[in-house]
């Protein structure tokens, strides 16, 4: 108890978001809450405060954990909203790399929010906030889905008269190195933007308003952006010059991917890619008279809605309802689709399922592909991010089999995983790269 405002609820073990008088400031360091003893706990949290999460912990290289950039018992408090980290390392083992993305603890604003999560909103000498940032959970801050405009309303967190509003955007990894971002943001300089995610995974956006009497005003939030089930995504950083491939197996399959490598076009049948999954079937069977079918791994379609709004809309449109599994954009396939990641989706996949993923370098020159695997709308894996480049991706018809998934439904109906990197025959670590071998 601190000037009577309650700080710490022992039965929940949380602080509690509170008014408190200014008087009641507490540090925002991190020395008061360093615990010798949990220093080493491979807990997604910085036990103890040099900045750096899950230190000395063993993780499988590419594998994804949430984390948060702050002193343990802040995460889950106020503004704070957890990062994510992926897991570096060329071998069998890696370490945890740094954390980044999500909201840490940061200098008190006069804003209606906990910005240094100690449970008190506002602790501020003669604060009167002209506006209110959300925390995360807010209902002004829902949920995104690819491909479906997303409105920021600035009037919802700032209602000065007159105001100037700048909106930006930061996504997730393939935002760094696509030739621009996957996502849209339009009307950046206006009350409401219209934000249009591609991908899955988490974005920071950050609000920067002025009154007219010049007072400003800044919100940072994270918008979640969810799809369903599993997706894959593959981008890589020369996508509008040449062309990758990325293809899914399903259930069972063994392979090869090809019957005969020096024909790319002809890939199997059983597999999902660019040739039998999209709204618009491209591949031509061996002699050229007949498509391939519809790639079936026995999926019910999905309601047109899942897709109405992606490049494929009106193809799916006429289709009537939403492949499973499905290609979303082929980035080959017409100017729409240049410069964007491919992604596969699979709405509602089976429990115990497992599907392999493969990149095809199709045109040849060398390039440092990136796959993101989403699970339940939660980053889960991603390869081929620096450090640990994809490297040797060069010649026609060099093949990159990335990893195995696997799908559980847990108790709620959401999708979870199981992803192993897949590596070469006999090795426990590296990426299984091969040019002119079919093999699965
Ligand atoms: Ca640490
Ligand atoms: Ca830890
Ligand atoms: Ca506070
Ligand atoms: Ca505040």
């Amino acid at each position: 108890m601190r000037d009577g405002a309650s700080m710490y609820d022992p039965d929940s073990g949380r602080i509690l978001d509170v008014l408190c008088p200014a008087s009641s400031v507490v540090p925002t360091g991190c020395v008061e809450e360093v615990n010798e003893s949990t220093a080493m706990l491979c807990n997604q949290l910085d036990d103890d405060c040099d900045g750096n999460v899950d230190e000395g912990c063993v993780c499988s290289p590419g594998d994804v954990q949430p984390c948060f950039r702050g002193a343990p018992m802040r995460r889950g408090v106020g503004a704070c909203a957890d990062g994510m980290q992926r897991c570096v390392g060329g071998d069998e083992f890696g370490t945890w790399g740094e954390c980044s993305g999500g909201i840490a603890p940061s200098p008190e604003q006069c804003d209606a929010l906990d910005n240094d999560c100690n449970g008190c909103r506002d602790e501020i000498e003669a604060c009167t906030p002209i506006g209110s940032c959300p925390a995360p959970g807010d209902s002004r801050v829902p949920d995104g889905v690819p491909f479906q405009p997303y409105e920021l309303r600035g009037r919802s967190f700032f209602d000065s008269p007159t105001a100037m509003f700048y909106w930006t955007v930061t996504g997730g990894p393939c935002d760094g190195i696509l030739p621009q971002p996957s996502f849209t943001l339009t009307n950046e300089a206006s009350e409401t933007a219209i934000f249009n995610p591609k991908l899955s995974g988490d974005y920071t956006v950050t609000m920067m308003a002025t009154s007219e009497l010049g007072e400003a005003f800044t919100c940072t939030f994270v918008v979640h952006v969810r799809g369903p089930g599993l997706r894959v995504e593959m981008c890589y950083p020369h996508s509008r010059t040449q062309d990758l491939d990325l293809y899914l197996s399903g259930p069972g399959f063994m392979g090869p991917w090809f019957a005969d490598l020096s024909d790319r076009h002809r890939p199997a049948p059983e597999v999902c890619g660019w040739h039998n999954c999209s709204a618009t079937i491209r591949g031509w069977l061996p002699g050229g008279t007949e498509h391939y079918s519809r790639v079936d791994w026995g999926y019910a379609p999905s309601p047109l809605e899942a897709c109405l709004m992606g490049p494929r809309g009106s193809q799916w449109g006429t289709i009537g309802s939403c492949a499973n599994p499905r290609l979303d954009v082929d980035n080959n396939a017409g100017s729409e689709g240049r410069g964007l990641p491919e992604n596969i989706n699979i709405d509602a996949p089976g429990d115990g399922d497992t599907f392999r993923i493969m990149v095809l370098n199709f045109t040849g020159m060398d390039e440092n592909p990136l796959v993101n695997v989403y699970c339940g709308g939660r980053r889960v894996a991603t390869y081929g991010a620096a450090p640990d480049l994809v490297t040797g991706f060069d010649g026609l018809s060099t093949m990159w089999r990335v990893a195995d998934v696997t799908t559980h439904l847990d108790a709620e109906g959401n999708t979870t995983c199981d992803v192993n990197a897949v590596h070469p025959p006999g090795m426990s670590g590296g990426y299984d790269i091969t040019r002119n071998d079919a093999r699965f």
